[in-house]
């Protein structure tokens, strides 16, 4: 620990003179990692059927076990089932009044094709946001702002993406704009230094535009494929701290009118409905353009996913399902309704 404090002075010292983008850069590149873990990218539905599990599938799968009648019974104990998972009321009902409109119909022969068309219309509200962040390799650099409350997991997240980043070959730096805590700076060098990648930090306390501002300088004189800046988490709730995103904001679009080119907000998947007021604040501050939905691997919460994907429609990038660097995976709509309600179940 002592050692990323000292470090993180001699970096401080080293960034805090602005220097002209053409000089030689101040911060020594650390050696890449040995390859010796898993390549980031190796995602497959394996790993999420293995992680994401239990949002509903205890009590669907208890459900359909019993071999159900199709009746009105099925689709309140299916209303529950969602609600309890925090799909959010207004997602449940809508797709609750639909499968009772076509039950009615006689659409279904049995609780089973109920089952899977309750599958579809799940996979109907996710399937349009599961769109994967595409880097304009014209972007130089392509510039992603990390947004989101307190311990998340932007800083982890960052670490992952990093990751990937690298494996895909793609020269990055880390901007340490999480300027509340020593620790925070800290952290994100821990994951530079171990994927080698550069971090610009100017340490506790500095202004975090100024840190973001000189880190895009850096990186574009360096010639850099990607930059991706922390925040300090905060509160949606904290006016002045989300006016102090739109001036992050404002100050990187002064180097590069298209910066930055992502407003990645993360999201706690154990949050619950506060998801929806978080995003909606953070969107309103900064317009997000992305989102990154972590812990999917502890929690019976995901349901609002749901709820996020018919309130908004911004894209779901990646989702998080363990702390490990490889643990982020493309967000992939089908394998994550397969993980929630496997297409086997009542078959
Ligand atoms: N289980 C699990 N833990 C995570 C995931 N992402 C982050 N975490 C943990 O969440 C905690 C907070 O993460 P951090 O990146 O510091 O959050 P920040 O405050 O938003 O930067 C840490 O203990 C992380 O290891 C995830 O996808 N799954
Ligand atoms: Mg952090």
């Amino acid at each position: 620990m002592v050692s990323w404090f000292r470090r993180n002075k001699s970096d401080k010292a080293a960034e805090t003179a602005p220097e002209p983008p053409a000089q030689a850069p101040s911060v020594a590149t650390p050696e890449p990692a040995p390859a010796t873990e898993a390549p980031a990218a190796a995602a497959g539905r394996k790993g999420w059927t293995q992680r994401v599990r239990g949002i509903f599938t205890k009590d669907i799968t208890e459900l359909f076990g019993r071999n159900p009648k199709l009746d009105d019974d099925l689709l309140d104990e299916i209303e529950t089932a969602l609600l309890s998972a925090d799909v959010g009321v207004t997602a449940t009902t809508e797709i609750v009044d639909k499968l009772r409109k076509r039950m009615k119909a006689r659409e279904f022969a049995d609780a089973h094709e109920l089952l899977a068309a309750l599958r579809a219309e799940l996979l109907a509200l996710l399937q349009p946001i599961a769109q994967p962040l595409a880097i304009d390799a014209s972007a130089k650099p392509f510039v992603i702002l990390t947004v989101g409350v307190n311990g998340v997991g932007k800083t982890t997240t960052i670490g992952k993406l990093a990751r990937r980043f690298k494996d895909e070959g793609r020269n990055l730096m880390l901007a340490a704009g999480d300027t509340f805590r020593a620790a925070a700076v800290a952290q994100l060098q821990q994951w530079g230094e171990r994927n080698g990648v550069v971090v610009i930090a100017q340490g506790q306390d500095a202004d975090p535009a100024s840190v973001a501002f000189y880190a895009l300088q850096a990186a574009k004189s360096r010639g850099a494929d990607v930059l991706i800046a922390d925040t300090a988490g905060r509160l949606h709730t904290q006016g002045g701290l989300m006016n102090e995103l739109g001036k992050i904001k404002r100050v990187l679009g002064k180097l590069d009118a298209n910066a930055p080119h992502e407003v990645l907000m993360v999201i706690d998947g154990t949050t619950g409905q506060n998801a929806l007021s978080q995003l909606k604040q953070f969107n309103a501050a900064v317009q997000v353009t992305g989102l990154v939905v972590t812990k999917l691997d502890g929690t019976a919460k995901g349901g609002v996913l749901f709820a996020l994907a018919r309130e908004f429609g911004i894209p779901i990038r990646f989702a998080g399902i363990g702390e490990k660097p490889e643990d982020l995976r493309v967000f992939d709509a089908e394998a994550f309704v397969d993980a929630l309600l496997p297409a086997s179940l009542g078959a």
